[in-house]
C-alpha cells in the first residue's frame, strides 16, 4: 500500500489548493523506485550457502556440492521470524564469492541441483521468493561478482556467465525489489582447479554499465546496490552505522581520486555522502546480528541482543538509511531461536516506541508558509502521510515549527522527515522545549533527509516543543514532526 502512495506522488506535487506551485527540486532527487525503497527501512540479509556447513566465511571455491544438506529447510520459518522482526523484505546470497548457485542454473554445474539436499531437486531462491510473496515481504538477490570456483573467472567469459545467472535470477523468479552487487573482487581461488590468484581491474572488468542497463531492462523497479550505487550506495562500514551527518547526494570517487567502480572506492566519503553529489545515491547500512555473516555454531552466544539491535536502529534508519540487517539461517535451515528471539523483540521496542505520537492534537504553527496556502500548512507535519508536507516560500532559509500540546508530555524521541521528492535541503536545525521561562535545545542536527530520529540523554517534560530550522539549501519542505517515548527506559541512550 505505501509503495503504491509514494508512486502515485507526481499527483500529489500537483498545485497547493489555493493554487500555489510546490517547491522546485533542489539538487539531485530520487527516482520513483527510490522513494518506494526508503520507504522499506529495515529488511534483512540471509548469507546462507556451502558455507553455513563448512563453517567459513569465504569458501574458496573447491567445496564438494555434497556438503550443502540443510536438515530442515523451512522458507516459512525463515520468512515469518524475519516479519516478526519488522523486516519488510529478503536479500538472499544467491551466490557467495565460493561460486556455489542455491538455485538449479544452467550455468553451472556448482549448484543445489548437484547437491544431495531434495535428491537435487530443490530451489532455495524459489523457495524464499515464494514465502517473501506469501508473508507480504519484498525479495532481493545477492549475487557475488566473484567468483572462486568458476575456471573463466578474469577472462570476459565469466563476465557473459555472471549476466546470464543474473538474467536467470531477474526473470525466474517474480519481482525483485534490489539486487546487490558486493564489492570483493578477485584474489585467490579454486578457480575449476586452476588454484591460483586472479586479479581484475575492478573499474574495467565487469562493464558494470552494461550490467546495470540488464537489470533495469529486466526489474525496472528494482534498485541497485553497490559501493557507488547507481540507486543505493554501501555506507563504508560493516557495523550497521551512518553519519549523523548523511547526504544521498553522493559523487563517488576511486581511492586515488580518479574513477570509481564497486570495490574500488574512497569510502571515507560514504557514512557521509556529499551535499552537492549530482546523483541521489542514498546509502543502505548492512551488518550481521552475529559477528559472521554465514551462521557458525560457536557463534550462538554472541547473537546481538533486542536493545543492540535498537541501537542500530537509530543509528542506521534514524540517520535516513535503510537498515539491511544480516539474519543467517542454520544448518537445519531455519533462523535459529536465540536470532528470533532478538529480531523479535527488537520489533517490539520499535512498535512499542513509534504506537504513541506524542504530537498529536498539538497546534501547530510555522513562521512561513508556501503562499499562505493551507495545502502546505504546518498541520501536515502531523498526519503520519508522507505525501503531504508543510513548504516554505521560495528564498526561506531559517523558519520556526511550533507545537503547542494539549497538555505536558514527556518525550524522549524527536521524529522528522524531510519532503525528498524535493531533493535534501536541511543543513542544521536545533529542537527546543519551553522550560518556564525560556527555551531550552533539547537537541540538534544538520541533516534530515528520509528520516532523523534523535534520541534524547533524558525524557523531557513539556507542553511546548519547537524545531528551528536554522540553515537550509533551498526553502525547507518537511513531511514529519513526531515525538515519542523510547519503549526501553529511559536509561537506553548508549
Ligand atoms: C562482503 C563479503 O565479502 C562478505 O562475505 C559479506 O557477503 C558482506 C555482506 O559483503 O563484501
Amino acid at each position: 500500500m505505501s509503495r503504491l502512495l509514494v508512486l502515485a506522488l507526481p499527483a500529489a506535487l500537483a498545485l497547493g489548493a489555493a493554487g500555489t506551485p510546490p517547491p522546485s527540486p533542489h539538487g539531485a532527487v530520487p527516482s520513483p523506485r527510490q522513494l518506494a525503497w526508503h520507504e522499506l527501512e529495515t529488511y534483512a540479509f540471509l548469507h546462507f550457502s556451502i558455507n553455513t556447513f563448512t563453517d567459513r566465511e569465504w569458501g574458496y571455491g573447491d567445496e564438494s556440492p555434497d556438503a550443502f544438506n540443510p536438515t530442515g529447510f523451512d522458507a516459512d520459518q525463515i520468512v515469518t521470524a524475519l516479519k516478526r522482526g519488522g523486516m519488510t523484505g529478503a536479500i538472499l546470497t544467491a551466490k557467495h564469492h565460493d561460486g556455489f548457485c542455491l538455485w538449479p542454473t544452467r550455468t553451472t554445474a556448482h549448484s543445489v541441483a548437484a547437491s544431495p539436499w531434495k535428491n537435487g531437486s530443490g530451489d532455495v531462491v524459489r523457495d524464499i521468493a515464494e514465502a517473501c510473496r506469501r508473508h507480504g515481504l519484498q525479495f532481493g538477490v545477492y549475487l557475488s561478482p566473484w567468483d572462486r570456483n568458476h575456471p573463466a573467472y578474469g577472462t570476459p567469459a565469466y563476465v557473459d556467465v555472471y549476466r546470464a545467472q543474473l538474467r536467470e535470477l531477474l526473470t525466474g523468479y517474480g519481482p525483485i525489489f534490489e539486487v546487490w552487487h558486493d564489492g570483493a573482487n578477485g584474489g585467490d581461488g579454486y578457480y575449476g582447479g586452476a588454484r591460483e590468484t586472479r586479479r581484475i581491474d575492478p573499474r574495467t572488468y565487469y562493464d558494470w554499465p552494461r550490467t546495470w542497463d540488464l537489470v533495469r531492462s529486466l526489474q525496472p523497479g528494482a534498485v541497485i546496490f553497490s559501493d557507488v550505487g547507481p540507486d543505493v550506495r554501501w555506507v563504508g562500514n560493516e557495523k550497521g552505522f551512518a553519519g549523523e551527518t548523511n547526504w544521498a547526494p553522493f559523487e563517488p570517487v576511486g581511492p586515488d581520486g580518479g574513477v570509481p567502480a564497486p570495490g574500488h572506492i574512497r569510502t571515507a566519503d560514504s557514512p557521509t555522502g556529499h551535499q552537492n553529489g549530482s546523483r541521489w545515491v542514498p546509502a543502505e547500512c548492512d551488518v550481521s546480528i552475529r559477528p559472521g555473516w554465514f551462521w557458525h555454531e560457536a557463534e550462538n552466544g554472541r547473537v546481538k541482543t533486542a536493545a543492540d539491535l535498537f541501537d542500530l536502529y537509530f543509528k542506521s534508519v534514524g540517520r535516513g538509511c535503510n537498515l539491511l540487517l544480516n539474519v543467517p539461517p542454520d544448518r537445519r535451515g531455519r533462523i535459529h531461536e536465540i536470532d528470533a528471539a532478538a529480531l523479535e523483540g527488537f520489533h517490539d521496542l520499535v512498535r512499542r516506541t513509534f504506537a504513541v505520537d506524542l504530537a498529536a492534537g498539538a497546534r501547530v504553527a510555522a513562521t512561513d508558509v508556501r503562499g499562505s496556502d493551507p495545502a502546505y500548512g504546518p498541520e501536515r507535519l502531523l498526519d503520519h502521510d508522507r505525501t503531504t508536507y508543510w513548504a516554505a516560500n521560495d528564498g526561506v532559509r531559517q523558519a520556526t515549527i511550533g507545537l503547542d500540546l494539549p497538555g505536558p508530555v514527556t518525550f524522549s524521541v524527536i521524529k522528522l522527515r524531510e519532503a525528498i521528492q524535493f531533493g535534501q535541503r536541511v543543513e542544521a536545525f536545533t529542537v527546543e522545549v519551553w522550560q518556564d521561562p525560556a527555551w531550552v535545545p533539547v537537541a540538534s542536527g544538520t541533516t534530515i533527509g528520509p528520516s532523523r530520529l534523535l534520541r534524547l540523554d533524558r525524557p523531557v517534560t513539556t507542553d511546548r516543543v519547537r524545531l528551528r530550522i536554522t540553515r537550509a539549501a533551498a526553502s525547507p519542505a518537511l513531511t514529519e514532526f513526531g515525538l515519542y517515548r523510547a519503549a526501553d527506559g529511559d536509561n537506553g541512550k548508549p
